[in-house]
């Protein structure tokens, strides 16, 4: 009885280490093939795409947005900047780098929203619906899995359809 009461010990302990080691594994193999390694004092900007209200900057840390995988992109978005009701195909992980950025998750009616300072994150479920702006102006890093797409809510949000309008009224 003893003997078999240490292999059951034993056959648990070796079956909690390569359990973890698969995981491990299962997530690496998730990342991109190549490393990247991104200075903040490098990183070059560029306009945000059209989905986005004008005025933000983009810029792609690794993977690529319009693709199936996994990919980080940090948005600038200057002072008084919104981005109004909207949700994505695919979870959305925001980590704010510097800023202000102030963010209501859910419905208008049952909103739960939220500050947010450098450091801070959320994690925002694919289809949930959310509106995020800025006071002062931020910079937030967007990690999530391509390819992204917003849907607004209101259709008359989405400054795609906006464009021939504010282009014909700013000539
Ligand atoms: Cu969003």
């Amino acid at each position: 009885m003893k003997v078999l009461l240490l292999t059951s010990l034993s056959l648990a302990a070796l079956a909690s280490g390569p359990v973890f080691a698969q995981c491990a594994t299962g997530s690496a193999a998730m990342m991109p093939s190549t490393h990247t390694m991104v200075k903040a004092a490098d990183i070059k900007w560029g306009p945000a795409p059209p989905s986005l209200p004008k005025g933000a900057e983009m810029t792609v840390l690794s993977g690529d947005p319009g693709k199936a995988g996994p990919f980080a992109i940090r948005i600038k978005a200057p002072a008084g900047f919104k981005v109004p009701r909207h949700w994505h195909p695919a979870d959305e992980q925001v980590t704010i780098i510097s800023g202000d950025f102030h963010l209501s998750m859910g419905e208008p009616g049952s909103a739960h929203a939220a500050d947010f300072v450098a450091g801070d994150y959320a994690n925002l479920p694919a289809k949930m619906q959310h509106e995020a702006s800025t006071t002062g102006g931020v910079v937030v890093q967007v990690n999530s899995t391509g390819p992204f797409e917003i849907t607004y809510v209101d259709p008359k949000d989405d400054p795609r359809n906006q464009m021939p309008k504010a282009a014909s009224a700013t000539k």
